[in-house]
């Protein structure tokens, strides 16, 4: 006969509680969590809490991908880091493009999975199904090593609670980003030995500020500049960023283009923003002064690149994107620190622009703006009759549709460009990453963070089929989060195809009628996808007809029914 070691019935007292009661004590409340066969102590705690919120509260997800997704709305909305929480080896495989994408865009994430059981015999949570010899492996958290910052495997006799306090604190220091810890499900079963000291502190290390004679260094240069250009991706990923930054670039009157955005990080009627592009082009051969600011890929140098006499400036947490294999950005001086901090230090350093400076400079960028502006309405006038829907005709639709406070994720559904943002407006795009299927789970970590927000998932076909679009219209329901989905449905990869001619502009891809690997044709009917999950839906292929749907499906999701609007879109950007 094996014997086998009771689990105390204290279950206050095992690894599982404890867990779960540090991340309560530490500010996280939600475990997005898809279980399996290494949860059962997780589950029997949970259980046995009664209803006590001494927990998170876990949120049941039918793909890991989407889970991740959720913890990165949820932390683009509250700045609260999340917790998901997976099975093994295999939840954890089907995690690591969303661990890729929140890597590469500082966003932290606790991921914990469990471990399968180590031993045959000798422990109620001693493997008891054959998977249990299949699903170990030598190295579990090898598979992502490279993509958190952290990760650890629980031990018996280890204060888990330390151990949690170690994996929030870096996950939530500068840079942010992922951390992995694995649960072992005989050691969660048992009962732990307590952390020495239980005092609970802000995550984290508090954030560093810039050398005063750095800051110092960069009013220099921007008091001698004549041209200075700001180039930003995520310095307005914070309100009190945001503020930062529009009265520095008011008040040196320095103009901002956003260079692949993940942050709408200037309001659209700001008089110093030139809007959003993936390039700068001649705004910075224009420049004489250029500040990157939380930028990693500032230009692309086959496109443009400054003028060698351009004195340029990355001002980042960590400027030089340290964790970028290569990279070779023209650099005169790299400012490491919170980039919330330095801009408001360059705010307090800075000199007063002469007044005709200041009038010039805002003269300049008011053109620049009224250009692009008509541009974009023109483009709006010419395309709105076109059937299938143009881009650019959509992309008004929302910006009329949609009320102040709205917060929008966009994985390829429009150009960011087209779309406006006023000051309360939330803007979430991808990660540089780029991995796919990140956009509908993002849109409910969001919904969950601000469920009086209208959020609203702008998606590509393509992107709705990466995102696992049935567990997202379940979670919908099952968690009463309504979301605004519009699929522009261009029934095709177009980047795909857009990338074979760009390397082959006159090859026989672009001979052929339709290009191998990139069409999606039949299209689903996913107006339909949503219904079969007790949402509403329609689709749209007449242009007049796409305002009255935009209107009929913001109503529906305001009374608490999800909608979507399947819009058939011409291939074009
Ligand atoms: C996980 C993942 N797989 C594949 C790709 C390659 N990829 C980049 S864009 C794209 C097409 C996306 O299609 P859709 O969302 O319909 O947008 P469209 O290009 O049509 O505008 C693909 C497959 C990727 N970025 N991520
Ligand atoms: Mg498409």
């Amino acid at each position: 006969m094996t014997q086998t070691r009771n689990i105390s019935p204290r279950s206050a007292e095992v690894a599982a509680s404890l867990f779960l009661q540090r991340l309560m004590a530490r500010g996280v409340e939600y475990v997005f969590a898809n279980a399996g066969t290494d949860f059962a102590p997780i589950i029997e705690v949970l259980s046995a809490a009664d209803g006590e919120q001494k927990y998170p509260t876990f949120v049941t997800v039918p793909h890991e991908n989407l889970a991740m997704a959720m913890a990165n709305g949820y932390y683009r909305v509250t700045g609260k880091l999340a917790a998901v929480m997976l099975h093994v080896t295999v939840g954890t495989a089907n995690a690591i493009c969303q661990i890729m994408n929140m890597a590469r865009d500082n966003v932290p994430v606790l991921l914990c999975a469990g471990r399968t059981p180590a031993t045959e015999t000798g422990h109620a949570a001693s493997r008891d199904v054959y998977i249990h010899w299949g699903q170990e492996s030598f190295d579990q958290g090898g598979m992502l090593r490279e993509y958190v910052k952290w990760d650890y495997e629980l031990r018996a006799g280890q204060p888990i609670e330390a151990l949690v306090d170690r994996a929030l604190d870096i996950a939530m220091s500068e840079p942010r980003g992922p951390v992995y810890l694995a649960l072992p499900r005989e050691v969660l079963a048992d009962a732990t030995v307590p952390m020495r000291r239980d005092n609970v502190r802000p995550l984290g290390v508090a954030s560093s500020a810039p050398p005063r004679h750095v800051v110092d260094q960069v009013t220099r240069m921007m008091a001698e500049a004549q041209a200075p250009l700001i180039l930003t991706s995520s310095a307005g990923r914070s309100r009190e960023g945001a503020a930062a930054l529009s009265r520095l670039c008011s008040s040196q009157a320095i103009p901002v283009l956003q260079i692949n955005a993940t942050d709408a990080n200037l309001p659209s009627d700001h008089l110093m923003n030139l809007g959003f592009a993936q390039d700068p082009g001649h705004h910075l051969e224009d420049a004489d002064l250029v500040l990157v600011i939380e930028c990693a890929v500032p230009w692309l140098p086959r496109l443009s690149r400054p003028r060698p006499a351009t004195k340029v400036v990355h001002i980042a947490t960590d400027p030089l994107v340290s964790r970028l294999p290569f990279r070779e950005f023209e650099a005169d001086l790299l400012v490491s620190g919170d980039v919330t901090t330095t801009l408001v230090m360059l705010n307090e350093l800075a000199g007063t622009l002469e007044d005709d400076v200041l009038r010039e400079r805002q003269h300049r960028v008011s053109l620049e703006r009224a250009k692009a502006l008509q541009a974009r309405a023109d483009l709006v006038r010419r395309s709105r009759d076109q059937s299938p829907i143009h881009p650019a005709w959509l992309a008004h639709c929302i910006n009329e549709a949609k009320s102040e406070g709205s917060i929008i994720i966009n994985e390829l559904g429009t150009a960011v460009s087209r779309l406006e943002f006023a000051g309360q407006d939330r803007y979430i795009g991808s990660s540089p990453a780029g991995g796919l299927g990140a956009g509908l789970g993002t849109a409910l970590g969001a919904k969950l963070a601000a469920p009086n927000s209208d959020v609203i998932a702008i998606v590509g076909d393509g992107s709705y089929m990466f995102g696992n679009p049935v567990p997202f219209h379940y979670v919908q329901r099952a968690q009463n989060l309504p979301i605004l989905t519009i699929v522009a449905n261009n029934h095709q990869w177009l980047a795909v195809k857009q990338s074979t001619l760009a390397v082959y502009p006159d090859g026989a891809a672009s001979r052929v009628n339709v290009m191998p690997v990139q069409g999606l044709d039949p299209s689903p009917a996913f107006e339909r996808v949503a219904e079969c999950c007790q949402g509403w839906g329609e689709a749209v292929d007449d242009p007049a007809l796409l305002p009255g749907a935009l209107a009929r499906a913001l109503e529906k999701v305001r009374s608490g029914i999800p909608a979507l609007l399947n819009v058939h879109t011409q291939p074009i950007r």
